[in-house]
């Protein structure tokens, strides 16, 4: 895996709604507004900057004994098979984690079953003031009724403490039930928690359901729609993608984290389970390729700022993978005979590179200037002109 880099965080929670996939470029600068300001693993960023304030978003993660709170973590971030989890021992205290590596560096806080997260000794203000995302893991698979009123009571003190938590419930070990009771048990707490939130006149509170398991990619999916919500660039990332795939007939795009396989954006069309799947697989056949035959002598990092690889699939569609920086790679799946144009899809990835840049580059300066100074326009390319936007359609957002 990549080098670990101590890139400080900065800012506090997120505070606000993400645009929809069709805002503008602009918006990465209005977002700035907020004072929400976190830093991320671009290879430019100096190792050991620590920004004013120095702190992560903040992913708590909550739920019954035994219902899969550090299995997830351990999955997600740590690489352990899911079969290793069954010899997983019961947390015994609230545990803080670092994400690092990873072009997020995030920070997830565990709070045992036995343990109420809002027992005064615990300091819970501090927590849930920096609290990004409040995930609350269900076991599907037991009876849930205690747990949903645990929930219900959690969700109503953070959201008294910090209305901007983004609200998250995994209903989780799913892999133990049918496809129709899945629907059935993901339709009975969708229509529990709402009732309870009506009785309670707390309405106002959003919750995001996500069923998942840590025995296929559906954990690494729910995750990446958590984690999305704390980058305030993302409708900037999207758009980008979408003028990517315009240009370069690419039938869908992600941006992923490549050291947690979280993707961190993807192009506006709908994900399909199967294609994001197969991404992910590529990553792992591209790491585990490397790490083989990549190194003779000494052992380096499997993957780098240019690394890059081609599957050719039966189904007449490609396969490739072109790292972005030390932390990101594109990961896109292109029919056959678009991947002809190799040199049109290099060109547009240079460009969709310098924008990526562009993008992080203009809040980190902003950062460190200390200015709350608002930005006009987010380019494409460094000198506008139309000759180096070729192979790109003008990018819509612009008027
Ligand atoms: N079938 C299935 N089992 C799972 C899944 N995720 C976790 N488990 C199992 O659930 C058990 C409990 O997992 P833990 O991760 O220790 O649960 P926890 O929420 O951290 O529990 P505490 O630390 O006691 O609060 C383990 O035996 C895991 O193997 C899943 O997606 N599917
Ligand atoms: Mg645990």
């Amino acid at each position: 895996m990549a080098a670990s880099h101590g890139a400080g965080m900065m800012g506090a929670a997120a505070t606000s709604d993400y645009g929809s996939s069709n805002t503008s470029l602009d918006r990465a600068g209005d977002e700035q507004e907020d004072g929400s300001n976190f830093e991320y693993g671009l290879d430019d960023v100096d190792e050991d900057a620590s920004g004013p304030g120095d702190m992560k978003p903040t992913i708590v993660l909550m739920g019954q004994k035994r219902s899969g709170k550090t299995s997830i973590r351990k999955v997600v971030f740590q690489k352990m098979s899911p079969n290793e989890t069954l010899f997983v021992e019961s947390t015994a205290r609230v545990t803080s984690e670092s994400v690092t590596s990873s072009f997020i560096n995030f920070e997830t806080i565990e709070f045992p079953g036995q343990m109420s997260p809002f027992d005064a000794a615990l300091d819970p203000v501090s927590t849930f003031t920096r609290c990004g995302a409040l995930l609350f893991v269900l076991d599907a698979q037991d009876d849930y009724t205690e747990a949903l009123k645990r929930m219900h009571e959690y969700f109503v003190k953070a959201y008294r403490i910090n209305s901007n938590i983004k609200f998250e419930v995994f209903v989780h070990k799913v892999d133990g039930l049918g496809e129709d009771i899945k629907m059935d048990t993901q339709r009975d707490i969708f229509q529990r928690v709402q009732d309870d939130l009506a009785d309670a006149g707390m309405e106002q509170i959003h919750i995001n359901f996500h069923m998942t398991s840590i025995y296929d990619h559906s954990i690494f999916e729910a995750f990446s729609k958590v984690v999305q919500k704390l980058i305030r660039q993302l409708a900037a990332l999207e758009r980008l993608l979408d003028i990517f795939n315009q240009g370069s007939n690419v039938e869908k795009a992600f941006l992923f984290d490549v050291a947690s396989k979280i993707y961190v954006a993807t192009d506006t069309s709908p994900v399909d389970m199967a294609t994001y799947e197969l991404c992910c697989d590529m990553i792992d056949v591209t790491i585990d390729i490397s790490s083989i035959y990549g190194s003779r002598d000494e052992p380096v990092a499997p993957f780098d700022a240019n690394s890059s690889a081609v599957i050719r699939l039966s189904t007449q569609q490609v396969l490739f993978l072109r790292q972005v920086n030390r932390y990101l790679a594109l990961v896109c799946i292109v029919r056959a005979e678009n991947y002809e144009k190799q040199g049109l899809i290099d060109y547009n990835f240079q460009c969709f590179k310098r924008a990526i840049e562009k993008v992080f580059e203009v809040r980190k300066k902003m950062l460190l200037a200390g200015t709350r100074c608002k930005v006009d326009r987010l380019r494409l390319d460094d000198s506008g002109s139309s000759e180096s936007r070729q192979g790109l359609p003008p990018p819509a957002a612009r008027s």
